[in-house]
């Protein structure tokens, strides 16, 4: 296993189209490893391939208290949501950045699995907050971008002045 190293906002990849995963073989598991190696290692409860630089649509989540309890999602699509509920985010591509956004209470996720399976589960809470925030990330969207443009600017000059004093 090895650990990936994570774009940071506001890298222009991040803005990608992940493409479907049209066969999981050695390679999609080893990315999957590779992930989840690098989401715990962050720390963070979930991480998608575009954060590697990897634009396939491949989800790792692990948000329970022992985790131990890692999920993978290839080729994820939201089905019914409902509700809403508004947490403060973070995210592993905009280090010391937290604010509140606003998601849909429960969503109902269709996936396969590393199997290949079809699958469909129904999350709600901080797993469906963070189903969400992933497959946003598929589609080339950072939770900033669900910030007021005067925040996202504030967040974009400081991303870029720490990405100076850190070079
Ligand atoms: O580790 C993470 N924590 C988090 C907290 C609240 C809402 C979403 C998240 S996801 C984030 C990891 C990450 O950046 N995934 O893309
Ligand atoms: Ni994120």
């Amino acid at each position: 296993m090895s650990l990936l190293p994570i774009l940071r906002f506001p890298d222009p990849r991040l803005k990608k189209v992940a493409a479907f995963v049209t066969r999981i073989d050695e390679d999609t598991r080893k990315l999957v490893a590779d992930m989840a190696e690098t989401m715990y290692e962050a720390p963070g409860i979930g991480l998608a391939a575009t954060q590697v630089d990897v634009h396939k649509r491949i989800v790792v989540i692990d948000v329970s208290e022992e985790k131990n309890e890692l999920r993978v999602f290839i080729n994820p699509t939201l089905g019914r949501s409902e509700g809403v509920q508004i947490g403060e985010e973070g995210c592993l591509s905009v280090p010391g950045i937290f604010d509140k956004v606003e998601r849909a209470e429960r969503v109902t996720v269709s996936y396969q699995d590393l199997d290949g399976k079809e699958r469909t589960m129904e999350a709600e809470g901080l797993l469906a907050v963070c189903i969400q925030h992933e497959i946003d990330h598929l589609n080339g969207t950072v939770f900033v971008d669900h910030l007021s443009l005067l925040k996202q600017a504030r967040i974009k000059n400081k991303m870029l002045k720490q990405a100076r004093v850190t070079a």
